[in-house]
């Protein structure tokens, strides 16, 4: 009986389930109802009672912002699965879950009342310096403890099953972010401005380029390291003062650890090319991201050194060693996932809010040629630190 809910079919749906309407408080008539609906996906809305908030996401059966987009409803299951997977790991970085109803399709949580969508707090300069300390922290946690050396391989290959089924979204990651961009006159990506015509050829005949994004694609589905959220964008992080929350889990797969942290770092970056008087604060927050995800990724590694069937026979100074190895080649992969971040909410189908940072036409044009640029030099290999240097001059 799946039917898109508006606001008041949404009260009687929450007055008839006592231990939500509980949280709520008072009857339903008392309670507020606001469309919060800001990804490209769903509709959401927050729900403030007086005793309490919920925050309620319904799939569509189309893509929200493209009603011509068919698509299934299962998106929010997998969500709900991603939040029941992670949360005992996480804590407080992500809301807390209430119910999902299957029919509905429809996902019930913690309402965050007070926090803003980080892509929203950057721009208009409420975000407070240090949210990626906490973000570092939750992918340093979400890859540890759904690892191969986190978990025994049983309860691995489970999340390797369950998510391997999540195909609709993680066929819009492989168009959208993994191949579309590097195909001329792809119906999908945008019309840009004449000025940046090209460059966007340019890079779309670069055969080196598509040699080095064809590596990044099997990165991506053939690596299944570790449950990752999929979709870690500056869209995807609430804050509020240092409270900072990860939601939208929707696009969850088993892959390289190095994808989330790639999404999340290319969007500061892409920040810093809309807005590059605030480089150094981006470039300080991802030595924080680092900084964090290391230092607990290590911790955890070393206080569960038999978590997992991966590493289990390895002395504590072989350990020291492989956990060096294994944090170089995360970053590898995270250089090059956010350089092909960047290229895509550049040219692609998905882009973002940053760019209307920018005063005028002309600085729009150079912000996106900058990132175009420091997007194909990560994707060839620079480190973050290179490639900043190279591109902002
Ligand atoms: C049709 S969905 C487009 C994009 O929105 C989501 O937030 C993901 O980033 C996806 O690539
Ligand atoms: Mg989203």
């Amino acid at each position: 009986s799946y039917r898109p809910l508006d606001a008041e079919a949404l009260r009687a749906c929450l007055g008839a389930r006592n231990t939500l309407a509980a949280r709520l408080g008072g009857a339903p008539a008392d309670w507020v109802l606001r469309e919060v609906s800001d990804g490209n996906l769903n509709t959401v809305f927050l729900v403030e009672g007086p005793t309490g908030a919920l925050c309620c996401k319904q799939s569509l059966p189309h893509v929200r912002v493209d009603p011509d987009w068919k698509m299934p409803l299962d998106r929010t299951d997998f969500e709900a699965r991603y939040m029941r997977a992670v949360s005992p790991f996480v804590g407080h970085l992500m809301p807390e879950f209430h119910a999902f109803d299957a029919e509905l399709h429809l996902l019930v949580m913690e309402g965050l009342t007070h926090h803003r969508v980080l892509r929203t707090a950057l721009a208009d300069g409420t975000a407070a310096a240090g949210f990626s300390a906490r973000i570092g922290e939750y992918v340093g946690r979400t890859a540890f403890h759904t690892s191969w050396r986190g978990r025994p391989f049983e309860a691995v290959m489970k999340n390797v099953a369950r998510f391997a089924r999540n195909t609709t979204l993680t066929r819009i990651t492989v168009d959208l972010v993994l191949t579309d961009p590097c195909v001329p006159d792809c119906p999908r990506n945008r019309p840009l401005s004449p000025d940046l015509d090209e460059t966007v050829a340019a890079l779309q005949s670069d055969s080196t380029l598509r040699d080095a994004v064809s590596r990044l694609q099997e990165r991506f589905l053939c690596c299944p390291q570790a449950l990752l959220h999929g979709d870690l964008h500056t869209g995807s992080v609430m804050v509020h003062g240092d409270d900072v929350r990860v939601i939208d889990g929707e696009f969850a797969l088993m892959g390289p650890i190095g994808f989330d942290c790639g999404l999340y770092l290319g969007n500061l970056l892409l920040h810093a090319c809309a807005r590059p008087e605030r480089r150094e604060w981006m470039q300080d927050e991802i030595a924080l991201f680092w900084r964090s995800l290391e230092h607990l990724y290590r911790d955890l590694w070393d206080e569960n050194p038999q978590a997992g069937d991966v590493g289990a026979l390895l002395s504590p100074e072989s350990r020291r060693s492989a956990q060096a190895a294994t944090l170089r080649a995360i970053r590898r992969d995270s250089a090059g996932f956010a350089g092909l971040e960047l290229i895509r909410r550049t040219i692609g189908y998905a882009q973002v809010a940053d760019y209307a940072l920018t005063p005028d036409r002309v600085a729009e044009a150079e912000a996106r040629r900058r990132a175009l640029a420091l997007g194909r030099t990560l994707i060839l290999g620079a480190t973050m630190d290179e490639a900043v240097e190279a591109c902002f001059q």
